[in-house]
């Protein structure tokens, strides 16, 4: 869509996208709207969302007569906070003791194998960060349950889960690793998604122009669980030597706690996003709620969230934090940096 979006407008075209219920369309529709730079270039595309959103608002209400609308997707979690973080591994890797460990969820952990049947959200932090992680059932040998492809897609980042103190690491390894290309997707560990079709490398060991041009990037990130058991540093460096995969990990206990901050700010990093702080004039910033933005995400993109009458109105912002001098005044335009405190005048 040719209005100068913002990332954040992309975002949620491309939740639109991946939307599989009319719910879920709706959300992403109406989140359009509020997103979409209102001027007089845009007023057709804004129509065309309108439109859309009357349209969906009928499916929803069709679909809640239907019965089909109550019919539960045991696999589908609505997005909150910085990002979702989904936990994909083989039974019995640490999943839902990883969940536990950093969030308040009710996970289900058992010494046996798929104790886990349905996705389970739950907020973990990286500093003052929310970020989603959603536990979810194991992979079996290759095969997702019905509906884990469609997590998969919908997911910011998958993190891939191995078990230090398993025989079979390698094996676990590499069938979640399998799922991406025979879903048409190629895992990444980059911040930055390149949808260019030019890549130097073939990807996953295709060669190249075979059918990587096809292939989504997918942002994943390798979770070694249970560095606690014996031999388990030994079995990690092994694990490195063998798998020879680009993609970053990093080892990690659900039961020690150890290597788990580090995770969470790995995971940050590759969100892509920052943290920026509103401020009244002179009052101190509300540092309770940090807005989130995506990397590239301007003041205007922050006076949206705060209220899209306030992004109509803004007359021009005082920073402080970063490279800038404390309190200096800026446009709607200019891009904003992690931790700015931003003061709004409309
Ligand atoms: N030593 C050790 N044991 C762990 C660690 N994390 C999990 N476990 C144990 O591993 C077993 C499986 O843990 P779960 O969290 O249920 O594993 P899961 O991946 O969610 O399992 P499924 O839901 O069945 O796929 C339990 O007995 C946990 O106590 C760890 O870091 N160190
Ligand atoms: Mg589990």
């Amino acid at each position: 869509m040719a209005v100068n979006a913002s990332p954040m407008y992309q975002k949620a075209e491309e939740r639109y996208r991946c939307a599989t219920s009319p719910q879920e369309k709706l959300d992403a529709l109406q989140e359009m709207l509020r997103l979409v730079p209102k001027h007089k270039a845009s007023e057709k595309v804004q129509q065309q969302i309108k439109e859309r959103i009357k349209k969906t608002k009928e499916d929803v209400g069709k679909a809640a007569k239907s019965g089909s609308g109550h019919q539960h997707d045991p696999m589908s979690v609505s997005r909150q906070g910085a990002g979702q973080v989904l936990l994909l591994g083989a039974p019995n890797v640490g999943k839902s003791s990883i969940v536990g460990a950093l969030t308040k969820a009710k996970v289900e952990i058992a010494e046996f194998p798929f104790s886990t049947h349905a996705a389970v959200p739950g907020m973990a932090h990286h500093e003052d960060v929310p970020i989603q992680l959603v536990d979810a059932p194991p992979v079996m040998e290759g095969h997702p349950q019905p509906g884990m492809m469609n997590a998969i897609r919908k997911a910011d980042i998958v993190l891939l889960v191995v078990d230090l103190s398993a025989i079979e690491l390698i094996d676990q390894f590499e069938q979640c690793v399998g799922l991406f290309a025979a879903h048409g997707m190629h895992p990444v560990s980059t911040a930055e998604l390149d949808y260019g079709h030019d890549h130097e490398d073939g990807v996953m060991g295709m060669e190249e122009g075979e059918h990587e041009a096809m292939l989504l990037p997918k942002r994943v990130f390798v979770v070694a669980n249970k560095m606690d058991a014996p031999d388990a540093m030994e079995n990690y460096e092994t694990f490195r030597e063998l798998t020879e995969t680009d993609l970053k990990m990093i080892p990690v206990s659900a039961k020690t706690g150890e290597g788990l901050p580090e995770m969470m700010a790995a995971l940050f990093e590759m969100l892509n996003v920052i943290r920026v702080y509103s401020k009244r004039p002179g009052k101190p910033a509300d540092k309770e709620a940090p807005f989130i933005l995506p990397v590239g995400g301007t003041v205007e993109d922050m006076a949206r969230l705060v209220h899209n009458e306030v992004a109509e109105h803004l007359k021009h912002a005082r920073i402080w934090g970063g490279s800038v001098h404390d309190g200096q005044q800026v446009t709607g335009h200019h891009v904003l940096t992690d931790k700015n405190v931003v003061e709004l005048h409309v």
